[in-house]
């Protein structure tokens, strides 16, 4: 789909004559004064990257391309009129700017289903791993695994120009992407299906295709996985998925390498790995009170207890956001409008409606709101999908379409390695006029 490729390099070719014109031109204006408070936070705050795809608005949520999540599902083309939104269309929009047609997503996903073909050996090196490593460990090491696959790193040894790099970029990308249902897949029937695997049916769409290839080909779990790929596809630069694969492409690694680092800082508890935590400490919860319907009172408690052990609540807070993530609202109204009274959907409320004044009576949480990962997991183990181990795996795979456009920018523009400064303890302390440094720090 050679147009896909020319009309993103004709629309983004402007934005690259914009960039150089910037750092020609205003390099030296300051645009921000940096606190310590800010080098001791993890750099909240600290304007230091460029991402075009989507951003992050503290008080609203998410946009991508400045569009909304509502507003998205309104807009993006879907396979039927009250289905879920293509995520292929997303990954256009990010690409491209521009709301796609119908016809232009359909080629997507002809494009990503001819391009979907996974070499044996990535096989091999999923199971030459023992069943007990985490599906995150395979997933990052399948990705790791279709490095031989890079035609960027053949290009670039091949020593071309590096006005070029950004081609071979959009190569590996589109071809990595295609091929994450099918390594994913592979994975969750590898461990939970006994390796009873399920090949890919190239007349489906790329999420579609994904719930097929997990053997859960009912229209209600393409719905949902359609959902999820579009809303967990983005979250602006600074998240540490999106930034890891930003700073390992930097050095020029190939996009497969960025990606499968990437993946690893989605593995922390901190980030992706929240949405299987949200579940497996409800089920601590549920044991603990031994009661699967627990009251508000008893929700209380056992929050408070959390918190007493110095541990976080799963799903709640953000690095960003002040208010309840509209992703979580996304996934509540499809929730209300599929699903009628389910066990774990109305725990996962009640915890919404008791969760975030205890946060707020703590004082040194910023946001008490939900997360997207606080309700993603019990509409995955709704349809059928309990093994939540597995659930990063699947935020994974929608996080490609994001950051994976963003390195494609990212080549494109030429961005140079990135190299922030470090100092030692004792620097802070000297700007700060502490005095004598009696520490030795
Ligand atoms: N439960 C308990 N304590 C929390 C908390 C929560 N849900 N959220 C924040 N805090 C604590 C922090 O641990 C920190 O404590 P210390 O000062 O003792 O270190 C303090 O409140 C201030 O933190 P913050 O500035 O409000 O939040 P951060 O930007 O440091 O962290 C996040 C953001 C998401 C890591 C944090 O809210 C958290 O740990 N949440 C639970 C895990 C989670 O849901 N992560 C998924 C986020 C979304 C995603 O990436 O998928």
């Amino acid at each position: 789909m050679e147009y896909i490729k020319n009309r993103f390099y004709q629309k983004a070719s402007k934005c690259v004559a914009e960039y150089n014109k910037l750092k020609k031109d205003h390099a030296d204006k300051v645009i921000a004064n940096v606190t310590i408070g800010q080098v001791m936070t993890g750099m909240k705050g600290v304007p230091s990257l460029i991402t075009d795809t989507s951003k992050l608005d503290p008080n609203e949520g998410i946009r991508f391309r400045g569009y909304s999540i509502p507003e998205l599902r309104e807009k993006l083309p879907r396979l039927n009129p009250d289905g879920e939104p293509l995520p292929e269309g997303l990954f256009y929009l990010m690409l491209i700017g521009e709301i796609p047609t119908r016809d232009d997503v359909l080629n997507i996903s002809k494009d990503w289903a001819t391009r979907s073909y996974v070499p044996q050996h990535v096989f091999d090196a999923i199971d030459a791993l023992p069943l007990t490593s985490k599906p995150m460990t395979q997933f990052s090491t399948a990705i790791l695994a279709m490095a031989t696959e890079s035609i960027f790193q053949k290009a670039y040894r091949a020593g071309v120009h590096k006005k070029y790099y950004w081609d071979t970029t959009y190569e590996d990308v589109m071809n990595l992407i295609a091929r994450l249902p099918r390594v994913a897949a592979y994975i969750y029937r590898r461990n939970f299906h006994n390796g009873d695997h399920i090949e890919p049916d190239p007349r489906l769409d790329w999420a579609g295709n994904l719930a097929h290839m997990m053997g859960h080909d009912s229209d209600e779990v393409k719905r949902l996985l359609r959902l999820y790929t579009v809303i967990h596809a983005d979250h602006e630069g600074g998240n540490v998925s999106a930034h890891t694969t930003h700073l390992v492409g930097s050095a020029l690694s190939n996009p497969y390498y960025a990606f499968s680092a990437g993946m690893l800082g989605l593995a922390g508890p901190l980030h992706g790995y929240a949405n299987q935590d949200v579940i497996h400490w409800i089920f601590e919860m549920i044991q603990y009170l031994d009661n699967d319907d627990p009251s508000k009172e008893d929700i209380a408690e056992y929050v408070k207890k959390t918190l007493a052990e110095g541990r976080v609540i799963p799903g709640y807070g953000h690095a960003v956001l002040r208010v309840t993530d509209p992703r979580f609202d996304a996934q509540q109204k499809f929730a209300e409008k599929y699903i009628k009274d389910d066990g774990l959907i109305n725990i996962v409320n009640r915890l919404y409606e008791v969760v975030p004044p205890i946060l707020g009576s703590v004082g040194k949480i910023k946001n008490p709101w939900p997360n997207v990962d606080a309700f993603s997991g019990s509409l995955l183990y709704h349809y059928g999908i309990t093994e939540y181990s597995f659930y990063t795996v699947l935020f994974g795979v929608s996080r490609a379409l994001g950051v994976l456009a963003s390195l494609v920018f990212d080549r494109l523009y030429g961005l140079p390695i990135e190299r922030p400064a470090s100092f030692q303890l004792h620097h802070y302390r000297n700007l700060a006029n502490e005095g004598e440094d009696v520490s030795g720090c």
